[in-house]
């Protein structure tokens, strides 16, 4: 027997505009599963749309036979300045994102990204130096410090070139029109077109400007490599090289200007955020925070830390899985039916209708994290009890997104991660600015700790 998919009753024309506040969506969305459950059904202005929140639901949206990737409205934006790169494709029906897809696996595979590590290093070391150089006076910003190693870090592994943000007070004007276009794509996807055209004539000219710059920069970058080749073994040059497998074709100038610009995007505030919600975990649960930084120890000890080590990690490893579990700096995804569906036995789903699935939701299921599933317990990440819920209850943690639209740049972000939280860890002992601090999040396409301070003391153990 069917049944109406529930959810906050809406006022005409707006929908539920007023159930879902602008500052922080995530928790609003929250609220709303706390009150009508795993399964509900939300509409700003004239679209709806279904989100869901259990690891049950999850899993029967990851099966790809019957769901695919959704581009969101806000992703529709951003697709102004990428197109159809990997990240805000269509998917397989756009045949740019098979070719890029196939060229890149092998380049993003854990072999390929291990040879970044020393670039990798190179950077780390520079967010080191400088918090050694301030001292344990200075209040660290601790997204802007991570994000400014995750943009520079991505920069130089993919292309060959430095930000240098640790070396100038003001933001590169690369950078600086990026993140205007992230966020004004934000903005734009919450507002109707009509609104649009009418009040927002100067935001959109500098929109269309900031985009052109991106575009005209990574284009500098491919001809400038393309007029001096070298063997280096970066994303640019798999790109420029790389056959695809099954046509024989390259990648489309078009396509590697796209997809570099889309590494930049989609490969540095996840990542910063994700850095900048473990150390806040780690400060709060300081019986986490002295296993990892023992761990560091035993296995690192002084020395210099190379990438052999990074496989030998599992605590910091569980902790990075724990963080995302709980912080998915990624924080939804989009999906759609690919024919007319039935949810859960008893919802029925139109072919396209859009479905989020709210992560937050989902990886706190009770059902499989039990009692304490809002708690910070790196063990329970750890491989063998990781692996066994994994079979038990699968799909119920996706952070890295599903099957063949998931993460790309997962192992590049995983090997980054755990350097940078190795070494920090091996190098200071940190303290919360305000060890009364709450978490608050900043959310944008991405989520981020709002406010987040600390201080890093130098550990007078270094030789
Ligand atoms: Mn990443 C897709 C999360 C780091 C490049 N990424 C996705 C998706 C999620 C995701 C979720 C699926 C989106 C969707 O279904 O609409 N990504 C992360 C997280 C981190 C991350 C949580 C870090 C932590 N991502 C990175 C890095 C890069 C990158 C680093 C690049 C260097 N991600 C991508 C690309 C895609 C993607 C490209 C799109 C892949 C595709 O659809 O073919």
């Amino acid at each position: 027997e069917l049944e109406p998919i529930p959810g906050p009753p809406g006022l005409p024309f707006v929908g539920n505009i007023s159930d879902i506040d602008p500052q922080n969506p995530i928790k609003s969305m929250m609220n709303l599963t706390d009150i009508y459950g795993p399964i509900w059904t939300l509409s700003i202005g004239s679209k709806s749309r279904i989100i869901i929140a259990s690891q049950s639901l999850m899993n029967e949206v990851c099966d790809e036979e019957r769901f695919e990737k959704g581009v969101s409205v806000a992703l529709q934006e951003v697709r102004n300045g990428t197109h159809d790169g990997l990240f805000t494709s269509f998917g397989p029906e756009e045949k740019n994102w098979g070719i890029a897809h196939r060229v890149l696996m092998p380049a993003f595979g854990p072999l390929s990204i291990r040879s970044m590590f020393d670039e990798m290093h190179d950077i780390a070391s520079q967010l080191v130096m400088k918090w050694a150089r301030h001292g344990p006076n200075h209040v660290i910003q601790v997204t802007d410090d991570f994000t400014r190693l995750t943009l520079d870090t991505i920069a130089l592994c993919a292309m060959d070139y430095r930000f240098n943000s640790y070396y100038s007070e003001s933001i590169h004007p690369f950078v600086e029109a990026m993140s205007d276009f992230l966020k004004t794509s934000g903005d734009r996807a919450r507002r109707g077109a009509f609104a649009q055209s009418l009040f927002y004539r100067e935001e959109s000219r500098k929109y269309w400007a900031d985009i052109e710059l991106l575009r005209k920069t990574s284009m500098d970058v491919i001809q400038s490599r393309k007029a001096n080749p070298t063997d280096k073994k970066d994303l640019l040059n798999a790109m420029l090289n790389g056959v695809d497998p099954k046509t024989g074709e390259k990648m489309s100038e078009e396509s590697v200007m796209d997809n570099m610009i889309t590494f930049l995007i989609a490969g540095h505030e996840t990542t910063s955020g994700m850095l900048s919600f473990a150390f806040y975990y780690l400060l709060k649960n300081p019986e986490a925070y002295e296993k990892a930084q023992k761990e560091v120890d035993e296995v690192i000890g002084k020395d210099p830390i190379t990438v052999e080590h990074t496989s030998k990690l599992p605590y910091l490893n569980a902790v990075l899985r724990e963080t995302l579990r709980l912080s998915p700096t990624a924080p939804a995804i989009g999906l759609k039916p690919k024919n007319d569906e039935i949810l859960c036995g008893k919802y029925a789903v139109p072919k396209g209708t859009p479905i989020q699935a709210l992560f937050h939701k989902i990886h706190r299921d009770p059902a499989v994290y039990g009692e304490d599933a809002e708690e910070f317990r790196p063990e329970r990440m750890l491989d063998e009890e990781f692996e066994r819920r994994n079979k038990e209850f699968p799909n119920c943690w996706k952070p890295f997104g599903n099957g063949m639209r998931a993460c790309i740049g997962r192992p590049f972000a995983w090997l980054e991660a755990l350097l940078v939280t190795a070494i920090l860890l091996q190098n200071f002992n940190f303290t919360m600015d305000d060890p009364s601090y709450i978490l608050q999040i900043k959310q944008t396409l991405t989520i981020k700790p709002k406010g987040f301070l600390m201080r890093a003391h130098l550990r007078n153990h270094m030789s």
